[in-house]
């Protein structure tokens, strides 16, 4: 391994003066309003907002300030003083914007007029929501329902989801990918057949009573800040933490807590993780292969020596099936294998297996290093494995934790967001507003992309979200794109999935979660679920952007109204003008999770809505929580071959998905640029490169296409010897459409078969 000196890496701790000084420039560039401070202290507080930003809970006794620096972010995002109206149209063709930086894009402000393109200026001009309501009503009508995909990204409230998803059956199609099909749709499906949950099964509390804490590809330093202070105390308390990550990410190596006065005053930052496994991209079915070897190899031992178990046999005996197997092919895999594939030593395998065998309550926390693989169903299968060897699922202070994207995106699925139509209690739907819903399975993410490219799909609406920008194989689809007869863009903020339009298009800008959204009823709160399946309201308080927005309710209803014909159960109107219908609409269709919806909205730390597999209730087809025998050695989707390098596409500290505020990946120490390409030093020389070069990355997935970004600066990073480094989304041209997940079809974007052209 090189030396740390020789790389760039941030050398401070994670917390600190840094990430107050992030959220201190950000407030002087973006904004003139004192109503952001009043903003910032009602976020994620009971009676106050809910942060757009992560999913991670929302405690219910909360700190003074309870957000992160990259929450504080989007709300300052949000409640920018910036406008881009229709003068900054007038000025700019579409051409001419799709050449603009994601960064430059939305820096243009807050969206505030809604607008349709006029095809023969090449501009988006303003126009009235009648009118653009009526012409998207008309091109629905005129086409087949089962054409038209409804995408959503996972901001948008439950009562707008619920609208939305019920406005696709009422009009005929399940077709409603939704930004969780690029993220944790690994989750939905292996969970679900594995535990019967397509959910994780730890709440907050576990947090209190966990001895052990291991993490796969998970970085919360700048995905979930706010996870950091429930790590801290289980560090302070004693409890352990392991992290396997190809990449050093400074938040799961030290903290200090940008709230505490006292820490921020002295040197001290608390060490977070007590073991750090830099796995190799992909190598994590191999890791976990090692970890579980060497837990059998210790009950056979303590088991010969003491009589005691290592395992949780009565658990595995009542509650599990197939542990034979799997018990089977972890004795008959190697070290060798075990090692080449994980990139890591048999002895740091075992000390972390060694952290699991001696702690009695576990939790594994996972995120997109597990999900997005093209065997990411097999990653979360051995994670399943491992947890259920020491009964580590449905007890209090253990559980499988994914820690969840988009501040809405797990509860949009919960209220029926959802492609797969046995997911949605369909048969109650039916009979709650007197329709036949369709039946058919719709399209996720992927299907959607193949259709659009073989000419099936015909109209796009999308609820939020940067479609063409979050999608893999970028320029083919953007090429196909424009073949669609309708696209519809429901948006905060221009984004380059705005530029790429259909044959009639609109860009209707809407509220955000941070303002007053006052209907005829009065101001509305709006709800959402977190990543431990807890439910918040949240009431917006400040001015809206612009006069002319609508709510993401109202814009729904408003479409939905001109497109399909009146039912007399189904009310768009009355259930905009107050938004406690739609919870009470909610509560009828999912009695055991929503009741008393309305009474329960306020509750401090939300209300929990359950989970079988937390009971030890399994939901899958054989009534047991099932241990699976991975049919991989890896996670990697083709074989490794010279000059093929695995692509890891990262998020900086600086950006939210495809949002980008800024060029500071603070904690990586990377700044000014994202065009960079991260190597080990020791392959930058073995590949004949130079510190500072400029390089291009080609696909390398054997398929013969052309695919290519350039432009890249070689930067030294300790990474494992054979992986790369850069950003998403500027990354997402290299991916390959077919290139996911074999069972959930989640791009895989985290292990992407590249070569380096010099
Ligand atoms: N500030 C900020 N917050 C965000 C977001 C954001 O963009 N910015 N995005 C939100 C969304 S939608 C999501 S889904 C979450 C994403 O949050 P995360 O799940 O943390 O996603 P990533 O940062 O993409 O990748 C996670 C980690 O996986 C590691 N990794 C890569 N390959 C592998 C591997 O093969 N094995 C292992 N073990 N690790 C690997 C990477 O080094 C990285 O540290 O964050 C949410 N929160
Ligand atoms: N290569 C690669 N690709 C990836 C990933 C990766 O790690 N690597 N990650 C994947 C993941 S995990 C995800 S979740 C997707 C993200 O995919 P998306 O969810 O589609 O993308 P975002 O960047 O979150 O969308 C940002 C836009 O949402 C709009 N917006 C913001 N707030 C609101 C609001 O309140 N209402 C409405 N209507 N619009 C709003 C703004 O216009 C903003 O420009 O990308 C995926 N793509
Ligand atoms: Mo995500």
């Amino acid at each position: 391994m090189a030396d740390e000196k020789d790389t760039v890496h941030y050398k401070g701790s994670e917390g600190g003066w840094g990430s107050l000084r992030g959220i201190a420039e950000i407030l002087v560039k973006e904004v003139d309003r004192p109503a952001v401070l009043d903003t910032l202290r009602r976020q994620n507080k009971a009676g106050g907002f809910m942060c757009v930003s992560c999913a991670f809970t929302k405690p219910a006794h909360p700190h003074a300030f309870e957000f992160c620096e990259n929450g504080a972010k989007a709300t300052i995002w949000d409640l920018t003083s910036r406008r881009c109206t229709p003068a900054f149209f007038a000025k700019h063709t579409v051409s001419e914007l799709r050449g603009w930086k994601d960064y430059d894009l939305e820096q243009t402000g807050r969206l505030t007029h809604p607008m349709r393109y006029d095809p023969a200026s090449d501009k988006y001009v303003p126009c009235e929501w009648q009118e653009a309501f009526d012409a998207i009503g008309a091109e629905l009508k005129a086409i087949d329902p089962g054409s038209a995909v409804f995408y959503s990204s996972g901001r948008a409230s439950l009562e707008t989801a619920y609208l939305y998803a019920l406005f696709a059956r009422l009009y005929g199609h399940n077709n409603l990918p939704d930004s969780s099909n690029m993220c944790h749709e690994t989750t939905s499906v292996a969970l679900k057949k594995l535990i019967g949950s397509s959910v994780g099964t730890s709440v907050l509390d576990d947090f209190r009573l966990c001895d052990a804490i291991f993490f796969f590809g998970q970085n919360p330093g700048t995905n979930s800040p706010r996870l950091l202070h429930p790590l801290q105390e289980c560090v302070r308390r004693g409890a352990k933490i392991v992290t396997f990550n190809p990449v050093r990410e400074k938040g799961l190596e030290s903290f200090k807590n940008p709230q505490s006065p006292i820490e921020m005053l002295t040197p001290k930052a608390t060490q977070i993780s007590h073991l750090y496994l830099q796995v190799t991209a992909g190598g994590d079915i191999a890791a976990m292969m090692g970890m579980i070897k060497h837990v059998l190899a210790a009950e056979e031992k303590k088991w010969a020596e003491h009589k005691h178990h290592v395992l949780d046999v009565d658990f595995l005996q009542q509650h599990t099936q197939g542990f034979e197997e799997v018990k089977a092919k972890a004795e008959a895999t190697s070290w060798d294998e075990i090692e080449r594939e994980s990139g890591l030593a048999r002895a740091d395998i075992e000390e972390a297996a060694d952290v699991y065998i001696n702690a009695h309550r576990t939790i594994a926390i996972y995120g997109m290093g597990l999900t997005q693989q093209v065997h990411g169903f097999q990653n979360l299968a051995m994670l399943v494995n491992l947890m259920l060897l020491k009964g580590n699922i449905g007890r209090d202070g253990t559980g499988i934790s994914p820690m969840r994207g988009h501040s809405n995106v797990q509860g949009q699925r919960t209220v029926g967001i959802s492609e797969k139509p046995d997911l949605v209690p369909l048969d109650t739907i039916a009979a709650q507003f007197g329709f036949e819903p369709p039946r058919e399975e719709g399209m996720n993410t992927v299907k959607t992309c193949e259709k659009v490219l073989s000419g099936e799909v015909k109209a796009f609406i999308g609820l939020g979200g940067n479609f063409l920008r979050a999608i893999p194989e970028r320029e083919k689809m953007e090429a196909a794109w424009t073949n669609l007869d309708l696209t519809v863009q429901i948006a905060t903020k221009l984004n380059r999935s705005h530029l790429i339009n259909g044959k009639v298009a609109y860009l209707l800008p809407c509220l955000s979660r941070t303002e007053e959204d006052i209907q005829a009823s009065g101001p509305q709160k709006v709800t959402m679920e977190d990543t431990f399946s807890c439910i918040h309201g949240s009431v917006g308080k400040a001015k809206p952007a612009s006069k002319h927005l609508l709510s993401e309710p109202a814009i729904v209803a408003g479409i939905a109204r001109a497109t399909l014909p009146p039912r007399p159960d189904v009310k768009w109107d009355e259930w905009v003008a107050d938004y406690d219908l739609i919870r009470d609409l909610i509560e009828t269709t999912y009695p055991d999770e929503f009741h008393d919806f309305n009474q329960r909205v306020f509750t401090p730390g939300g209300f929990y809505r359950g989970n079988s597999a937390r009971e030890r209730i399994w939901k899958t087809e054989s009534g047991k929580a099932q241990f699976t025998v991975p049919w991989n050695k890896n996670a990697f989707g083709v074989d490794d071959a010279p000059g093929r390098w695995r692509l890891i596409t990262m998020r900086s500290n600086d950006q939210f998905n495809t949002t980008i505020y800024g060029y500071s990946d603070r904690l990586r120490g990377i700044e000014g640029t994202r065009d960079v390409l991260l190597m080990n030093p020791e392959d930058i020389e073995a590949a004949g490169l130079k510190e500072g070069q400029v390089v291009g990355l080609a696909s390398d997935a054997g398929d013969g296409v052309d695919r290519q970004v350039g432009g890249l600066a070689v930067t030294p990073f300790l990474l494992p010897r054979g992986c790369l480094g850069s950003y998403y989304p500027e990354m997402n041209p290299l991916i390959p459409l077919w290139y996911h997940d074999e069972e959930s079809k989640t791009p895989a974007a985290k292990s992407v078969p590249v070569r380096i052209v010099a």
